[in-house]
């Protein structure tokens, strides 16, 4: 009886054995890797495929035309942390009730006198959220934050701790030099260190080392679906570039006069090679069929730095061009490539996206608030949604007009805060937001405040309060 038994149960055991063989054979090929290529307040038009004449990206417009390019793609936010906490989360900034960047100071900064104060919100992504890392890692990914972190300066809330199982040069809050040399200087106090990266040689561009990390790792890793998330520290200020390549810019300046930064574009310059570098390794590896790629940016490009035009102003301000961004997703096989998709998309939506696409269709995961994107990517023109909303109640360094905003198909909306107006644009016949139709069009205002009430209550963040000490009109 016993011997019976034990064949049977070995028997069954083989079976089993046999039945899991092909499919631990091929288990790396359900489970596409994730390359997530975050570049920090790069502009909406700042790349050749989207018609800029100044700036040279031959790489990234490679990548263009191998996915799908997303026309009104937007960030959570006009500054850099809640736009990261969204991608990393699926849930808006004000559901996060993380709304404003973090700070060296530690804390927002605004006017004495001025008419709001801020939220005090918080800084970081808590750990009690789920992360995408921590999804993607539950379901068998090696998982690796590369470059800028920005959603949580204190150890606690390190990437290490959110899901990653290798944290590179994701630190501190702020945004260092690229180049090494300046890294100790005294002068700059928001110069964070760079973590678990040993140190370089003096003159050693930062982009080229991030790259140069992300190759190790996927060469280490190409036999195991990865997720990277790689946030280049680029092409955020300080403005500074290998002195070659500025020149070349200065020279084209002198017949080109769209743009107004030669150092910038140098710095696009050497990020485009860099993703060359990254794409050539993944077709060396035999991995590009097997990637997926997103290309994006976490906010407008910084009018300190590039010219916006078509939109108006940049990072910072609620203006398309502090929120509209430049987003690519390429997926061989499955994404058409050199295809556009002009429907709204908010950094909210990478999440539930990323999940749809792994888990082969499933539901995205619950109380978020992005929606997949992959029926667009699978070239359906609309999802289920037709608006979109921004709670900024913060004095940004650039801007200084906390307000909130509300898009609805072709009508947006902006309520700024301090001093207090009502902007209503139809960003159909003007995309430059410079004719305010709120007088002429009371009913459309009425309609939109209401529709932004609802959504507020329902993300329920941390809300602004009157300035006691106000001292304005
Ligand atoms: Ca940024």
């Amino acid at each position: 009886m016993e011997l019976i038994k034990s064949i049977l149960v070995k028997s069954a055991f083989c079976l089993i054995s046999l039945l899991l063989f092909p499919f631990s054979l091929f288990a790396k090929k359900t489970k596409p890797n994730v390359l997530f290529i975050l570049i920090d307040d790069l502009g909406w038009i700042d790349l050749s495929y989207a018609g800029s004449s100044f700036y040279e990206t031959p790489n990234i417009d490679r990548l263009r035309s191998q996915g799908m390019m997303f026309t009104n793609a937007y960030s959570a936010c006009p500054v850099s942390s809640p736009s990261r906490a969204s991608i990393l989360t699926g849930k808006n900034p004000a559901h996060l009730q993380f709304t404003g960047h973090i700070t060296a100071i530690g804390r927002h900064r605004y006017p004495a006198h001025g008419r709001i104060i801020p939220p005090k919100d918080k800084m970081y992504v808590g750990l009690e959220e789920v992360m995408i890392s921590e999804a993607l890692k539950e379901i068998g990914y090696k998982t690796i934050s590369i470059g800028k972190w920005h959603v949580g300066n204190v150890e606690k809330y390190f990437p290490e701790n959110q899901g990653f199982d290798i944290n590179i040069a994701g630190y501190e809050h702020g945004s260092p030099s690229t180049y090494w040399a300046p890294y100790s200087n005294p002068d700059l106090d928001w110069n964070p260190k760079i973590k678990n990266l040993s140190d370089g040689v003096p003159g050693e561009y930062l982009t080229d080392r991030l790259t140069d990390e992300a190759i190790g790792f996927i060469r280490d890793n190409r036999d195991k679906p990865f997720f990277m998330y790689l946030s280049h520290y680029a092409v955020h200020t300080p403005l500074e570039a290998p002195t070659g390549l500025v020149r070349k810019y200065e020279k084209k300046m002198l017949t080109d006069k769209s743009q107004k930064s030669a150092v910038y574009a140098a710095m696009i310059e050497v990020v485009d090679k860099n993703i060359g570098r990254l794409l050539g390794e993944l077709d060396a590896l035999g991995l590009t069929d097997d990637t997926i790629i997103f290309f994006c940016s976490d906010n407008g490009g910084t009018t300190e730095a590039t010219i916006n035009t078509p939109l108006r102003e940049g990072k910072g301000f609620l203006y398309e061009g502090g929120i509209r961004i430049p987003l690519v997703v390429k997926w061989p096989g499955k994404i058409a490539g050199n295809t556009t998709c002009d429907e709204m998309v908010i950094t909210d939506d990478f999440y539930p996206t990323i999940i749809n696409m792994v888990k082969n269709g499933s539901k995205s995961p619950e109380d978020i608030d992005g929606i997949s994107m992959l029926p667009l990517l699978k070239g359906k023109k609309s999802l289920k949604r037709d608006m979109l909303c921004w709670y900024y109640p913060h004095y940004s360094p650039q801007a200084q007009m906390p307000g909130y905003a509300i898009r609805k198909g072709d009508f947006k909306m902006i309520e700024h805060y301090d001093p207090v107006k009502v902007e209503l644009f139809n960003l159909k016949d003007d995309p430059a937001e410079m004719r305010n139709l709120a007088e002429s069009n009371p009913g459309k205002v009425k309609e939109m405040k209401k529709m932004f009430d609802i959504w507020l209550k329902k993300m329920n963040p941390v809300m602004h309060t009157l300035n006691p000490d106000y001292e304005g009109k």
